[in-house]
């Protein structure tokens, strides 16, 4: 440590690692607390991927209000306009936020850090900023989220191209001006179903590369008047209760039934019923059994596909973008809500390539060759999304006890975490909606909360017990990651390919990137180590 003794290093209790959903809410908890405690984020506001998603169309798939805190001091005071809020109001719910808690003094933007390594002599975390500003912290809390690392393809030419390329989540903040052009969209997950249909409306011409078919849902949106609310104030505070007591973080649950349990008409109105709501409950509220059982998950696929194709005028776009023959599992990909994507391939402006039958060969100077013809673009959007839950932990340079890097840990099988909170090897780590917990299983500020309770509450146990630090040990990463592999194995989740199962980066093992047990197991899992005395963890 000597070469760092020269520089001025701040003295932490803790660093907070990213300005999302949980980095904002560990700050606001930690500093009610009384401990000294910073905030550190890379980009320049409040609102983590808030802040970096802002291409045309992005807003947020959980309805209102089920997408904000459940503190009373904030939900009393803020309106929502929309059911599903865009990005400009998510980022304008995280400003209201700040300025209620007060949180911007004790925050840092525009700081990447790029290394965290343990002391062992110390018992401290020593964090380095790009910048070369250094921090010594008790604990670092690295709140990275599923979507802190992009991922781009690797074609090539990619470099070549005249025009403006540019990953969906680094969408410049001085738009584009997207009239009249070519448009090119590269993806077709929840981002690539946004941001297209969105260029359909303004662009001249758009094209659309798909390499899976979407599931998407209808969404239905709601602009509320100011008088209007999603939810009278009164029933509020009982409704983030539910919302931390139900399988995904949602006030609605499953239904209490299997899906042949109902006769066909029962069933089929049912789905319209669901269909009707347009939001996630066709996915999250639907039978019981639909992401475990084939027939069960069929029978939903069926019901998608014939509202889809219903919408589609060419037969060839009705066999791309919702097959005769199921591709996967429905709900095994994440499912994204439209509201227009779909009616957007029967205008005349509007192409669908399908890169398993014509590949891309290079990108050029001019546009995207594939194996049929060259396409000229003025722009080229990547909506080919992240090196999903781990990518944010796994790029930066994070070493524990005997200097091994989480990298190398996970690089091996996969993930391996205790409780999808931390790692045995990394004390006094601690991290929220990440690897191994119900993370994009569950609605992002309700499980910020759970963790985040969980992670101040074991550090005032450390404080009021004089120690220093706690650590995972390794049996109880193997019993929870084996605990997360099964509850996976036991669904049609593996049977998709896509970054529930860190597919699609290359290198990277295939192995289950989140806890699919559900919210009410995932907490009585984390209260269970409280009960049994901290079991599966060491202290010092
Ligand atoms: O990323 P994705 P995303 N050639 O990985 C395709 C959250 N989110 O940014 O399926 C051609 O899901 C890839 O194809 P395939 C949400 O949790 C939330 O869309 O791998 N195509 C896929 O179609 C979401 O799940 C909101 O075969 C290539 C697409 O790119 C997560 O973020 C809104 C390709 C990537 O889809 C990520 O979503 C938006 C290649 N070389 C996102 N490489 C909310 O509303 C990749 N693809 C909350």
């Amino acid at each position: 440590m000597g070469s760092l003794e020269a520089k001025h290093i701040e003295e932490l209790d803790a660093l907070v690692l990213g300005a999302g959903f949980s980095g904002v809410y560990q700050l606001k908890r930690l500093r009610d607390e009384g401990y000294k405690v910073k905030l550190v984020e890379a980009g320049s506001d409040y609102g983590g991927i808030w802040y970096w998603n802002r291409y045309p169309g992005a807003r947020v798939d959980s309805h209102a209000p089920h997408y904000q805190f459940s503190d009373p001091e904030l939900w009393q005071n803020w309106h929502w306009k929309q059911r599903f809020p865009d990005h400009k109001e998510l980022r304008e719910y995280f400003k209201f936020v700040a300025e209620k808690w007060d949180l911007r003094k004790d925050t840092y933007f525009d700081t990447y850090i790029s290394s965290a390594i343990w002391d062992e002599e110390d018992g401290k975390w020593v964090i380095t900023a790009k910048d070369g500003r250094v921090f010594k912290s008790t604990f670092f809390l690295p709140h990275t989220g599923i979507a802190a690392s992009r991922s781009i393809p690797n074609w090539k030419g990619i470099s070549s191209f005249k025009g403006l390329i540019v990953h969906s989540s680094y969408w410049p903040h001085d738009e584009p001006d997207l009239k009249g052009k070519k448009v090119a969209v590269i993806g077709t997950g929840s981002t690539g179903v946004q941001l297209s249909h969105a260029v359909s409306e303004v662009a001249g011409e758009l094209v659309v590369f798909q390499r899976t078919p979407a599931m998407p849902l209808r969404m239905r949106q709601v602009n509320y008047a100011d008088d209007e609310e999603p939810m009278p104030k009164k029933e509020m505070a009982e409704f983030f209760e539910n919302c931390h007591d139900r399988y995904w973080g949602f006030d609605f649950e499953l239904l209490p039934k299997n899906t042949f349990d109902d006769d066909e008409a029962t069933r089929q109105a049912t789905y319209e019923k669901l269909w009707e709501n347009g939001d996630f409950t066709f996915w999250l509220g639907t039978y019981s059994d639909m992401l475990f059982s084939p027939e069960a998950n069929h029978e939903a696929y069926k019901f998608w596909r014939e509202k889809t194709r219903a919408r589609l005028n060419d037969p060839r776009h009705q066999e791309l973008l919702a097959p005769t023959n199921q591709p996967y599992p429905f709900g095994c990909k994440r499912v994204p809500l439209e509201n227009g994507y779909f009616d957007m391939f029967n205008k005349p402006n509007v192409d669908l390539v399908d890169v398993n039958q014509t590949p891309v060969v290079e990108v050029t100077e001019k546009g995207i060759r594939t194996t049929e013809k060259e396409f000229e673009f003025d722009i080229i959007v990547l909506a080919t999304g992240f090196d999903a839950v781990t990518g944010g932990l796994t790029t930066m340079d994070i070493r524990g006890i005997g200097g091994q890097t989480i990298k190398d840990k996970f690089q091996k099988k996969g993930p391996s975490t205790f409780c999808g909170i931390c790692v045995a090897g990394f004390p006094n780590m601690f991290f929220s909606n990440g690897p191994q917990a119900p993370s994009a299983f569950c609605n992002g500020p309700t499980c910020s909360e759970i963790q985040g309770d969980w992670i101040v509450d074991v550090m005032n146990r450390l404080r009021k017990a004089g120690l220093n630090s706690i650590v995972a040990d390794e049996a109880g990463e193997k019993t929870w990651t084996d605990h997360v592999e099964g509850v996976a194995h036991s669904s049609l989740l593996p049977k998709a390919k896509g970054w529930y199962m860190g597919d699609g980066i290359p290198g990277k093992p295939r192995a289950t990137q989140m806890y699919l047990g559900g919210v009410p197991n995932y907490k009585a899992s984390l209260g269970s180590s409280v009960s049994r005395g901290y079991k599966g963890f060491h202290f010092e």
